[in-house]
């Protein structure tokens, strides 16, 4: 089952810092509107389909293109999305993560932790694979953060071509300092992390993988956001296989080192081999050049797919489908 849990942190309030959505007032739209999107093909919480500031659509259609040609499962986990999801899904009763500069990002992050926990339990007996994705903009900066604090070394990814990376130290510098926070000062402690740092999404991914007994197949469907979750699990103790899913425009990003990271956990890492450099489309032929690049499980979805005999071209070749479909009607 595919699943995809949807959170908020205040940090998208910071200019630049994020370009999952088109203006920051549509922001707290974006992570619902995928859920919708991955589920109906539309957003209904919204009219509009999520783009970046250039007007890019959301890696949703890549998650829903897969879904459509393999038939997975699929379910909205609501873990702190400013709004709910008009889809059906599931609430762990999460808040939106605050802003990490100012105060503790998560209060909640070890209550989040133990209901997903919980649920993970009571799924247990579902067949597996568990693909879980993740929509959270901002999530990549809560990610450095938790990395750093937890003593891990890399850069994490952006959903832009130019990775906002001195915003994303000075945030670190400021909510560090905020904190009393050193690199690797809460390597002991991870939800600690989470709860001055993190999103929400982190805490609820990892309850729900630490409920799911060891005999589950996980795959944790994201980018750098996805390897900062596997670390809250390493340093949890946690060291059952795991697989991290991306992109190849995330694996391949020069300014990221998801693979140097995912090895460094002992996570086995999987890069989708999307290839939209033919596509006719400016919108989704601009992924080429380091737009958007993942998420809303994207890379995880090309994954499960393929584990379910269906080839990453006709993945493409379905997006490439609906998005003509959206923009030309
Ligand atoms: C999710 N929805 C998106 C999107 N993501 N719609 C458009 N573009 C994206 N990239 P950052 O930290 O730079 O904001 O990147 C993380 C976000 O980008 C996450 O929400 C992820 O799912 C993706």
């Amino acid at each position: 089952m595919f699943f995809l849990f949807i959170g908020a942190s205040d940090i998208c309030k910071v200019p630049g810092l994020s370009a999952a959505g088109a203006n920051p007032q549509v922001v707290p739209f974006t992570a619902p509107a995928d859920a919708d999107l991955v589920c109906w093909g539309r957003p209904r919480v919204v009219d509009v389909v999520p783009v970046d500031p250039q007007g890019h659509p959301t890696p949703a259609l890549v998650t829903r293109a897969a879904r459509l040609e393999s038939g997975f499962p699929y379910l909205a986990v609501r873990s702190g999305s400013y709004l709910p999801p008009a889809c059906p899904f599931l609430d762990l009763g999460a808040l939106p993560g605050g802003d990490p500069q100012e105060g503790p990002a998560v209060p909640e992050a070890r209550g989040i932790f133990e209901a997903a926990r919980e649920l993970g339990g009571n799924l247990a007996s579902l067949p597996g694979p568990f693909v879980l994705g993740e929509s959270v903009p901002g999530g990549t900066t809560t990610a450095l953060l938790v990395l750093r604090a937890l003593g891990r070394p890399g850069m994490v990814s952006s959903a832009g071509p130019e990775n906002p990376v001195p915003a994303k130290e000075q945030v670190w510098e400021r909510a560090s300092s905020r904190g009393g926070i050193s690199f690797g000062g809460l390597g002991s402690d991870p939800l600690e992390a989470v709860r001055q740092l993190g999103d929400p999404m982190q805490a609820a991914v990892a309850g729900f993988v630490a409920g799911l007994p060891r005999t589950c197949e996980v795959v944790l469907a994201g980018g750098t956001q996805m390897v900062a979750v596997a670390a809250v699990l390493r340093h949890l103790g946690e060291d059952r296989p795991l697989v991290v899913a991306t992109t190849r425009y995330v694996d391949q990003d020069p300014s990221a080192h998801f693979r140097e990271m995912a090895r460094d956990l002992e996570v086995e890492a999987y890069a989708a081999p999307l290839d939209f450099s033919a596509c006719p489309f400016p919108g989704l032929a601009d992924y080429e050049r380091g737009f958007v690049k993942e998420g809303v499980g994207a890379g995880g979805s090309v994954w499960y797919a393929q584990r379910l005999g269906v080839s990453p071209q006709r993945v493409c070749a379905r997006t490439e489908e609906l998005y003509r479909l959206m923009t030309q009607g």
